[in-house]
This record gives structure tokens, C-alpha cells and sequence, in this order.
């Protein structure tokens, strides 16, 4: 299993397979002026080697009877799929060279290509990272989402402003999927309970659902990097159950022929856009369910189809890992139908799912902790409603009253209902009462769950919290994205590091070594080329690749402080024009995120940054020494650009508010030297690459609780510091919106009156400070390079594959198939 797999291809028949895919399935001979078309025949190629090892593994997995992790997430962000798959089957080489044989070259064909952008950010990307993970360990894992018709929205800039746009990602199909009108499955939604009495004094309860929607799934298959595994991610897309009424639309009601099929396949229309925050919306709270009850339906069904009616051996051949507590529902859904389906007593059915469920929390902010109305509950999920309240009961009563006998309070505190002017259910205990483990994404992260946000939990369940620190897969992040640099570690490292990413370490040797530096930074150079002329392209703003090219991309949201950066921008501009030689290396700054639609301040901080823009990239006073760019439509694909090319990471999140980061990660990979916060993920890429190769400022977690118990004034910093001053005074001007004084204000509002909820100004000179340190750093050639080498080097532990060890060694204990003989 896990020698070296053959090519399956040379180029030549990959040519021959390439040609007859566009003759026989595309009947498309004129295929030299249609890139598209031989984009859908080289899928189409290589589906052929996927899908049989596709067969081969399930067929391995079905007579070994494996156990297998079934992960639930709303989100999948898979960016493209093509370059990824060729890379991990080995058939990259192959592949160019057939295309080049047809008159095109390779990297032509993939931008022909649509992101599946089912995601919003790092949730989402993180499950992509950890189903490329589980396939290249060969783990037996099922990934389950949904089928959204529109991913996430496409963005554009209308004069500075976000415009959001429908994503088309399959609106001409997608070659990666295939339907399994096999694996169907009905969905009840509404209606009541009944209760019917047994003989023997005993009740069964009955759900008379008013609506059934039917689940189809479709197939993305997940290929594992030189591996023998090929998984599948299944996504559920939602149809009316009764396709089409004939009798209506034949009595002439032809609009109420359609509603009920409108109504369904609502479900899975959409991708709700928001990042960290819940939009607590009827529809949302169905989308949950639907994919959900599919999802634990197909699993017992998988899990049927090897061991009959024996459910003794369910707990040891399921794990479900819930993707933060979006999927919880299928804790309940799962419990009805061991109840309901399969007369489990009540107890039974409970344990069960304390087996089988585990819990990943992704974030601290109060507004994205879950919490639907008991009302909402009961009008759609009626029955699921009664079973949490006996979870409930069973949990107060049995565990929390022996715990903390005679304390309301806590009882209060801890229930699953939130009591108060409308009942809300707790989405987030309800995960943690019922998963045997529940797992934060970064140390900091993992001990602030334990201390801050379920601190009685951890009393309660002293094993059950813990920590696996997020990772990322270097094929993509290292291996697809930058080719140049992977070719000069493949020159330096014997082992195949992008399948063990530790071993990169031994590149730290040559850290100080001229003529690596050298090529490092040539390599690092011509990316900023590239990127440079992408720039262009996109915003129509000139930039040097002798510039620092200085990069801030994730969603924007007002935590992540983009406006930080804005904030010393304006005052990089003000020292520029009170002294045109003041002393900095010329700096680009690079923007990409998008906002979510409702939220306003995101918005408006977006618009700034690109009034300021125009202003500094066309003020010839400050001879080019600042530039400030906001790429569209920020994305994957848009990722795989701009990490390869970026000298400088900025990840300056309020500490203690960014769980983990895995951006972080991806770019102190591609050799860009962190300016952070002691926040998420950085403690731990710090500790990693050492002091002397990462800017760390600002205030620590503590120091920010010290701040707020002193009673936090952001007019102390205004009144105390001239920059600060004088650069929020600046955005009440006209002088970045000649006209029109007061547009860029919302931002100094928040910041003064507003509170400055993310402590924004407390950290800014520090801030201001750590970028002096970096400039100089920058400066010194030799020091920049060694710093930037040593980053790569030491990003071993942030490759996925060692979270996925993590997650099977401490919570899904998974064999992989290598190991099962
Ligand atoms: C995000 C955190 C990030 C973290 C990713 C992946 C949500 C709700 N949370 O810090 O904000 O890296 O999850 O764990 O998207």
C-alpha cells in the first residue's frame, strides 16, 4: 500500500484518451479554438483512472468491513479540482505534455476551470485540507455536505463598493460529480407526534410528517496523493418528492404545479454567506436538517448493507465528526431512528450516539454559537424537539443536579434550553453533552473552550475537551501552488515532503547558505512577477516586485482587523507626505476578502481601503513608495496566487478571537515572514519558527482582559497619540472622497463612539512599532531570506496530515488501509 503508485498514463495514450473524450462524448473536433471543451475531455481522462481506483477502494473498505470517519460540514471550499487531482495521481507531467501535444499549455486549460466555492472561509477550507488528508493516509472517510446551486457569492467593486453577484459554479455541469440516484433518500419535514399506547403500558411516538423532500446525492470523488485511496465527498441536493402534480398542471394551475418542486429544491439553493455569524433563519435551520438526516440515513444504510439488523457493532465502525455545531441535528436524528425505527430504548439509543458523535468548535464569538428557537423546532422537527427535551432532562437530573446538587443555577446555566422571552435551544451543549470529544482547533484556542466558554463542562467531562491545532495540505499549498519552489526542495529533501512535511526541517541548513538564498529568493521573485501582472490585470494598478509585497486575505470581519492594517497605511501616507524621503522600503499592500452582504461595517471598511487606494497609488509625491491594492473576488484559486508571491502575512487578530487561522499557515509555508498577534494558530507557528523569524506584537490575551476590567477608553488612545488622532480625524475629510466629506467616518465611529469593540487602537502603536522592525529586517537581504527560509522549513507540523493523525489517534482511532492487511 504504501510503495510508490505507478504512472497509470503516459502521454501519449493520455493524448489518445483526451482526443477520443472530445470526438465521442463532446463530438467537439474543432477543439483548437476551445479550451473549455478540452478542459471537460482531460476530466473526463482522468475520471477514468479515478473511478476505478474509486471501485477498488470501496471494494477494499467493504471486505474489510472498516471502520470510517463521516465527516458533516455545511461548508466544502474545494477550489479547483483538476491541477490538485493531477498532482496527487502523479499524471501532472503527463498531462502537460499531452496538452502541450494539443497546442495548449496546461496552466491555460485550469483557468478555464470553477472554483466549487461551497464555503465561505477557513471552516470550509479546513474541510477540504482534511478530505485530501484522509484520502492521501488512506482513511476510510465519507465527506457530507450539500449541493448548493450557488456557492459562495462572486464579488466585484463598483466604485469602490462590494457588489455581490450569483456563483455559477455547475451551471454547465461539473465533470467531477457524478449522480447516485441509487443512494436517494426522503426527508419528512413537518406535521406532528402522535402517541400510541403498547399493551404493555409502554408508548410509541409517531410523526406524521406534513412534507417529504427527496435527497439526491452527487459525488465528488476526493483523490489521495500518491495513494491507493480515492474517497467521495457526498452532497445532497434537494428535489420535490412528487416531481411534478399532472393533475394540476392538466386542470390548467400550472403555477401551483411547480411551487412545491420550487419550494424543495429551495433548500438547496443557496449557501447562506455569513462567515462567523448565523443568520438564524427557517430556511438555514431546514438546509441543516435535510443534509443531516441524509447524511445519518446513507450512513446506516452503508453500514446495513455489511451488517444486517446487528447494530452491536455500530458504535465500532462509525465515527461522525460534526464541522462545528451546524450538523448537531443529526445527534437527534439519529436518536429518533434508533428509537423510532429500531425500537432502541431510550438509554440505549443515548449511549449509542455518545459513542459515535465528536465535536469540533471553530469559534469563541457569542453571535456564531448556535441557537434556534424551541418554537422553530417544533413547527419543523416536532418529534426531535421531544427527544432533546428528554436529553435534557435525563442530563440536569442525572448529571448535572449529582454534580452541583441543589444548584439552580447551574442547571440553568448549562441546560439545552435557554430560558428567557422566546425558549432557545443550545446547539453548542447539545454537542458537547452527547459527542465523547470535543476538540478546539489551535492550543490557545482549545484552552480558552475549556476556560472561558465551557469551563463547567470540562468539570463536568474532565476527558472530553481537548485540542488538535488545524493544518493544511501542502499539495495544494506548497506542491500545486508554488511548482518553482517545490522543485528546489525536491532538490534538497530525499523524502517526499509533501507527503511528510517534517522533513522540509532539514532545509533549515542551508537557511544561511548564499547561493539557496539566492535561489529562494529568485523564486520568491518571480512569483511577485506574476502576481504583479495579475494585479494589473484585475485592479489596473502598477506594482514593483522590489516592493514588499504585504498580504492580508481572509474574510473581512472586523476581529480579523483589516482596518489595523488601514489604520497604519493612512499613517504610513501622512509620515510619506510630511517627509517624501522618510525611510521605507517601498511596500505593496494586498487585500483580498470578501464581506458578508448584511454586514455593514465590513462593507464600509472594504470601500475605504479602496479610497485610499486610488489616493496612494496616484499621489506621485510619495514616488511609489506606498501602494495599496483590493483584489476582487478573493477565492481559492485567488489564494493559489497570491500565497506563493507574498513576502509579508498579517495576522492580527484581537488575541483570543482568531481560532485558529490557517491562512497563517499556507503563507509562512510559501516562505512569508508573519507580523501577528499572539493569537490562534500564530502561538504555535512561533513556537516553531523562533522568535527571531516572526514579528509578534500587540496586546496578549491576559492583557486584553486587564484592558476590559480597567474599563476600556479607546479615547485615551485618540487623545494620547497624535498618529491615531490625526488619522481618524482624517477619515471625517473630504480628502479620499473629494465631495463628500464624512464617507470613510463609520470606521472612526466604531473605533471612538462605537467603543472600539476589538481593541483596535490599544494595539495600534505596537503595531506601528513591529512594522519599523520589519522594514529594517526587510532591508538586509541576507537576514530576509534566512528569516523566509526558515519559515518554510519549519511548517511541518501544519500539515494536515497531522491534525487527521491527531483526530484518528486521540478521537476516531481509524486504521488506515495500508495497516488492515
Ligand atoms: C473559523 C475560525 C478560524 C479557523 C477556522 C477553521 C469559523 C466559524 N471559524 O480561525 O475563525 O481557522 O474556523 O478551524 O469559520
Amino acid at each position: 500500500m504504501a510503495t510508490a503508485i505507478k504512472k497509470p498514463l503516459t502521454a501519449a495514450q493520455f493524448k489518445k484518451k483526451v482526443l477520443q473524450h472530445l470526438n465521442f462524448t463532446s463530438s467537439q473536433t474543432d477543439y483548437q479554438q476551445d479550451p473549455t471543451a478540452v478542459l471537460r475531455a482531460v476530466c473526463l481522462t482522468v475520471n477514468e483512472v479515478v473511478y476505478e481506483k474509486l471501485t477498488e477502494t470501496n471494494q477494499y473498505h467493504k471486505e474489510h468491513k472498516s471502520r470510517s470517519i463521516n465527516y458533516l460540514s455545511l461548508e466544502y471550499l474545494m477550489g479547483r479540482m483538476l491541477s490538485n487531482n493531477l498532482h496527487n495521481l502523479d499524471l501532472f507531467d503527463v498531462a502537460q505534455k499531452a496538452v502541450a501535444n494539443l497546442g495548449f499549455e496546461i496552466e491555460d486549460i485550469f483557468e478555464e476551470g470553477h472554483d466549487l466555492a461551497l464555503g465561505n472561509g477557513g471552516l470550509g477550507r479546513l474541510a477540504a485540507c482534511f478530505l485530501d488528508s484522509l484520502a492521501t493516509m488512506d482513511f476510510n472517510a465519507v465527506g457530507y455536505g450539500i449541493h448548493y446551486e450557488h456557492g459562495l457569492f462572486k464579488q466585484q467593486f463598483h466604485q469602490g463598493r462590494q457588489i455581490e453577484t450569483p456563483d455559477e459554479w455547475r451551471e454547465y455541469g461539473n465533470p467531477w460529480e457524478v449522480c447516485r440516484p441509487e443512494a436517494v433518500q426522503n426527508i419528512p419535514l413537518f406535521g406532528h407526534v402522535e402517541t400510541i399506547a403498547n399493551t404493555d403500558g409502554s408508548v410509541k411516538k409517531v410523526w406524521h410528517s406534513g412534507q417529504t423532500i427527496k435527497g439526491v446525492p452527487w459525488d465528488v470523488p476526493i483523490v489521495g496523493y500518491n495513494s491507493k485511496t480515492v474517497n467521495v465527498l457526498r452532497l445532497w441536493e434537494s428535489r420535490a418528492s412528487s416531481h411534478f402534480d399532472w393533475e394540476q398542471f392538466n386542470s390548467g394551475d400550472y403555477q401551483d404545479a411547480h411551487s412545491a418542486q420550487n419550494h424543495a429544491e429551495t433548500i438547496s439553493k443557496v449557501l447562506y454567506p455569513n462567515d462567523e455569524t448565523d443568520a438564524g433563519k427557517e430556511l438555514r435551520f431546514i438546509q441543516q436538517y435535510f443534509f443531516c438526516a441524509c447524511s445519518v440515513k446513507d450512513i446506516i444504510k452503508r453500514y446495513s448493507q455489511q451488517h444486517g439488523n446487528d447494530w452491536s457493532q455500530f458504535a465500532d465502525k462509525v465515527a461522525i465528526q460534526l464541522n462545528d455545531t451546524h450538523p448537531t441535528i443529526a445527534i437527534l436524528e439519529l436518536m429518533r431512528t434508533l428509537i423510532d425505527e429500531y425500537d432502541f430504548a431510550w438509554l440505549d439509543a443515548f449511549a449509542m450516539c455518545r459513542k459515535v458523535f465528536a465535536y469540533t468548535n471553530h469559534t469563541l464569538l457569542p453571535e456564531a454559537l448556535e441557537k434556534w428557537s424551541v418554537d422553530l423546532f417544533n413547527k419543523v422537527l416536532p418529534r426531535h424537539l421531544e427527544l432533546l427535551f428528554s436529553i435534557n432532562e435525563y442530563f440536569l437530573n442525572e448529571e448535572v443536579s449529582k454534580m452541583w446538587p441543589g444548584n439552580d443555577q447551574m442547571r440553568r446555566r448549562l441546560s439545552l434550553i435557554e430560558e428567557g422571552e422566546t425558549q432557545m435551544v443550545r446547539m453548542a451543549h447539545l454537542c458537547v453533552v452527547t459527542s465523547f470529544k470535543v476538540n478546539g482547533v489551535a492550543q490557545i484556542h482549545s484552552d480558552l473552550v475549556k476556560s472561558d466558554l465551557f469551563p463547567e463542562f470540562d468539570q463536568l467531562y474532565p476527558e472530553k475537551l481537548t485540542n488538535v491545532t488545524n493544518g493544511v495540505t501542502p499539495r495544494r499549498w506548497l506542491k500545486a501552488c508554488n511548482p518553482e519552489l517545490s522543485k528546489l526542495l525536491d532538490s534538497k529533501v530525499k523524502v517526499d515532503w509533501a507527503k511528510d512535511l517534517s522533513s522540509l526541517s532539514s532545509v533549515a541548513k542551508f537557511a544561511d547558505d548564499e547561493k539557496f538564498q539566492q535561489k529562494f529568493m529568485a523564486i520568491k521573485h518571480n512569483n511577485k512577477i506574476k502576481l504583479a501582472e495579475e494585479i494589473l490585470a484585475s485592479t489596473g494598478v502598477e506594482v514593483s516586485p522590489d516592493a514588499i509585497f504585504d498580504v492580508q486575505i481572509k474574510r473581512l470581519h472586523e476581529y480579523k482587523r483589516q482596518h489595523l492594517s488601514f489604520m497604519h497605511i493612512l499613517a504610513l501616507y501622512r509620515r510619506l507626505l510630511a517627509d517624501p524621503d522618510y525611510d521605507m522600503h517601498p511596500r505593496v499592500y494586498i487585500f483580498g476578502a470578501k464581506a458578508a452582504p448584511g454586514y455593514y461595517l465590513a462593507k464600509e471598511i472594504i470601500y475605504a481601503i479602496n479610497k485610499v487606494a486610488d489616493k496612494v497609488n496616484n499621489d506621485d509625491r510619495i514616488k511609489g513608495k506606498l501602494k495599496v491594492v483590493f483584489m476582487p473576488n478573493y477565492r481559492v484559486t485567488l489564494a493559489e496566487k497570491i500565497i506563493p508571491a507574498a513576502d509579508v502575512s498579517e495576522q492580527i487578530s484581537t488575541a483570543g478571537k482568531e481560532a485558529s487561522g490557517t491562512g497563517n499557515m499556507k503563507l509562512a509555508l510559501n516562505g512569508a515572514v508573519t507580523i501577528g498577534t499572539l493569537d490562534g494558530a500564530n502561538v504555535e507557528i512561533a513556537e516553531e519558527v523562533g522568535d527571531d523569524n516572526i514579528f509578534i506584537f500587540g496586546n496578549t490575551v491576559d492583557d486584553i482582559k486587564a484592558l476590559e476590567a480597567n474599563g476600556y477608553n479607546p479615547y485615551d488612545y485618540y487623545n494620547n497619540d497624535e498618529e491615531i488622532k490625526a488619522c481618524l480625524d482624517w477619515l471625517h475629510t473630504d480628502y479620499f472622497t473629494p465631495g463628500k466629506p464624512g464617507e470613510l467616518s463609520a470606521i472612526a465611529h466604531s473605533l471612538l463612539d462605537g467603543g472600539d469593540p476589538y481593541r483596535l487602537l490599544a494595539d495600534f502603536a505596537d503595531y506601528a512599532k513591529a512594522n519599523i522592525a520589519l522594514d529594517k529586517a526587510y532591508k538586509d537581504k541576507a537576514r530576509w531570506a534566512r528569516m523566509a527560509i526558515i519559515n518554510t522549513a519549519k511548517m511541518g507540523k501544519f500539515t494536515s496530515d497531522r491534525s487527521i493523525q491527531d483526530y484518528v489517534d486521540n478521537i476516531w482511532k481509524l486504521t488506515p488501509m495500508s495497516s488492515q492487511g
